[in-house]
């Protein structure tokens, strides 16, 4: 059977172990077994994240009409702990490891607070293993997870880790990782850090040490491992098999957006070789309804999983969790549909989108999952020479199971139309171009040197609720350029786009003919010194 539940978090074990020795603990994980509400227990601890806090609430109420205590901690209450704690008897704000055991204290003294929270992050060095002996294991593919760090250096507006952990980022000392890892079962373990390689040195030192232990291992990293030769082979090295890496968005502009410029859109192709030159496994995450995205977005992306082969793609719909600066920013838009949290799961839009409807954003996402999973797209990006093809294939059939349970989506009827807007038209005729400053240019060479280019670049975006395509071209034009750009224009003008801004300000240089031809279909004014024009029905000129 292939299971649902790949490895266990961390949460419960951990807190287990930080639970003084004398108090017996049991541990419950709904993802795997029913919770039994009869159960005779003097506390109980809840966590989840933000999407299982409905539950969580429920779970809480529950045990509470029975008279049991009920603490919550994690992602959730820790960002909204005066919510969580209309339903709970105490609220553990952020790390347990500073509060877990004065908190006990206070419950057998009979004096809870509402609240507990640490007054700094505590310390990586000496953190007890987690209790792993309180999971079913048979449950989970594996038991073996284990963190090294805590946090991450970066800070994405939509991501929740440096909210939680604030700026910090901390590591366990390497010989306590080393000796958990050396006494775990099992050749495979999976390192739960949300960015392994987010201190240079500390990865160095910890895969040199994990290197002889001969294990293989699966974690996150941030993009920036990619650029670093050297560290990515010490992790093949040490026995790193996969890595989830959050690319998020094939627009620049989007990653901008979301304080992830890191993340450098024309290195991609490379840093996606560069892994598996080294024989590991991509899980890709990628994110739909960024501001920039259109609906050309779902096609795009799964097209460069199958042309990078990258072996899990794996696609979220923004969702703006409480405490992170992309919720303040929707909130402060009043672009937040609802709250309830339930539904802030990653799969369901919960806010209006920029330049498509939530329908469109919706349906495109499950056409993304249901497609990225087909046996068609499977095969695409299964095929290739690296090893543990055998695993490739294995996970893509779980993620299928996973996969198929997606409603039904479709393709937005544009996608097609958007990626051609998007081609590059080369240029011909590099004689008799024009600078738009009116100096007549004939050599090539000076060309490029001059901001015009060999190529005419279209950069097209589509909003949907304005029913507006935006279209910004970059490098020259001649005659033949022109001549496409008219073709491609009148055929989405057959479509359901109303209108079409064209944007000529990053052309270098144009033909005469391409001027002549351009100005005669009524696409290009250049009075007032404004090189940009509307094109609205009845469209372009014959
Ligand atoms: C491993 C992991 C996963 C695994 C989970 C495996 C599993 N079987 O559940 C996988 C990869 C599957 C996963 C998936 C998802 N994840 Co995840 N995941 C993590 C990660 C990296 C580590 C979790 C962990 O074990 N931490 C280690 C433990 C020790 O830390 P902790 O849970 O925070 O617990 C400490 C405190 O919070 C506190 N505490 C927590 N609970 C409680 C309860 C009580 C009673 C008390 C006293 C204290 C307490 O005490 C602990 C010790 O200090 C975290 C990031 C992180 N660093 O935590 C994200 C994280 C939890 N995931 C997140 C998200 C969004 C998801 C997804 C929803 C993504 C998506 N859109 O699909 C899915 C949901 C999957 C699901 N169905 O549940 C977010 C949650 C944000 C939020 N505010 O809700 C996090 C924070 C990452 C992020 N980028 O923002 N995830
Ligand atoms: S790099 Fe990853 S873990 Fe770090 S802040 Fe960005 S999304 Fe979060």
């Amino acid at each position: 059977m292939i299971k649902d539940i790949w490895f266990a978090r961390l949460t419960l074990t951990a807190l287990a172990a930080l639970t003084p020795p004398d108090i017996e603990v049991k541990i419950t994980d709904e993802n795997v077994e029913p919770i039994d509400f009869e159960e005779d227990v003097d506390l109980v601890g809840v966590t989840g994240m933000v999407m299982h806090a409905p539950r969580a609430y429920e779970i809480a109420q529950r045990f509470r009409q029975r008279g049991i205590p009920v603490v919550m901690g994690g992602p959730h209450a820790s960002s909204l702990p005066l919510e969580a704690k209309e339903h709970v008897d105490a609220v553990v704000i952020g790390e347990a490891e500073n509060v877990w055991e004065g908190l006990i204290e206070d419950f057998n003294g009979g004096r809870l607070k509402p609240f507990y929270k640490a007054d700094d992050y505590c310390s990586m060095k000496g953190i007890p293993p987690p209790r792993r002996d309180l999971l079913r294991r048979e449950a989970y593919m594996t038991v073996n997870c284990v963190q090294t760090t805590r946090g991450c250096p970066h800070q994405c507006d939509f991501c929740h880790v440096t909210h939680f952990f604030g700026k910090t980022y901390r590591c366990r000392p390497v010989e306590e990782v080393i000796e958990e890892v050396k006494r775990l079962d099992g050749e495979f373990v999976v390192f739960i850090d949300d960015n392994i390689a987010g201190d240079r040195h500390y990865a160095r030192e910890l895969f040199t040490q994990l290197k002889p232990l001969k294990k293989k291992w699966a974690s996150q990293a941030s993009m920036t491992l990619t650029r670093d030769p050297e560290l990515l082979k010490l992790a093949a090295e040490s026995g790193c098999v996969s890595l989830f890496i959050g690319v998020e968005s094939l627009s620049s502009e989007n990653l901008k957006e979301v304080n992830k410029a890191f993340n450098r859109v024309p290195q991609f192709e490379e840093a996606m070789k560069a892994v598996h030159d080294h024989d590991i496994m991509i899980l890709a995450g990628f994110i739909f309804g960024l501001d920039h995205d259109d609906e050309g977005v779902f096609e795009r992306t799964l097209r460069f999983c199958e042309r990078n082969q990258i072996e899990l793609p794996t696609f979220f719909i923004l969702t703006p969790l409480p405490g992170t600066a992309l919720f303040q920013r929707m909130e402060s838009e009043g672009r937040l549909l609802h709250k309830d949290w339930g539904q802030y799961n990653g799969a369901t839009v919960v806010f209006k989108p920029r330049l498509m409807t939530e329908e469109t954003l919706q349906r495109g996402f499950n056409w993304a999952c249901k497609e990225g999973y087909s046996w068609n797209s499977i095969f695409k990006r299964v095929f290739h020479p690296q090893q543990r093809f055998f695993t490739r294939v294995v996970s893509n059939i779980a993620y299928r199971s996973i996969a198929q349970r997606t409603p039904e989506g479709y393709l937005p009827s544009l996608s097609r139309i958007l990626q051609k807007m998007n081609d590059t038209i080369p240029l011909q005729n590099t004689r008799d171009l024009i600078q738009r400053v009116g100096e007549k240019i004939t050599e090539k060479k000076l060309l490029i040197g001059q901001k015009a280019a060999d190529t005419l670049k279209l950069y097209s975006i589509y909003n949907e609720r304005l029913k507006t395509l935006f279209v910004r071209l970059e490098g020259s034009m001649d005659r033949k350029g022109a001549k496409e750009l008219v073709k491609r224009l009148k055929g989405v003008l057959n479509m359901e786009i109303q209108k079409v801004i064209l944007d000529f300000k990053d052309v270098g240089a144009f033909s005469s003919e391409a001027v002549a031809l351009l100005s005669r279909k009524g696409l290009l004014q250049t009075e007032e010194g404004k090189l940009w024009i509307a094109v609205n029905p009845p469209g372009i000129r014959d």
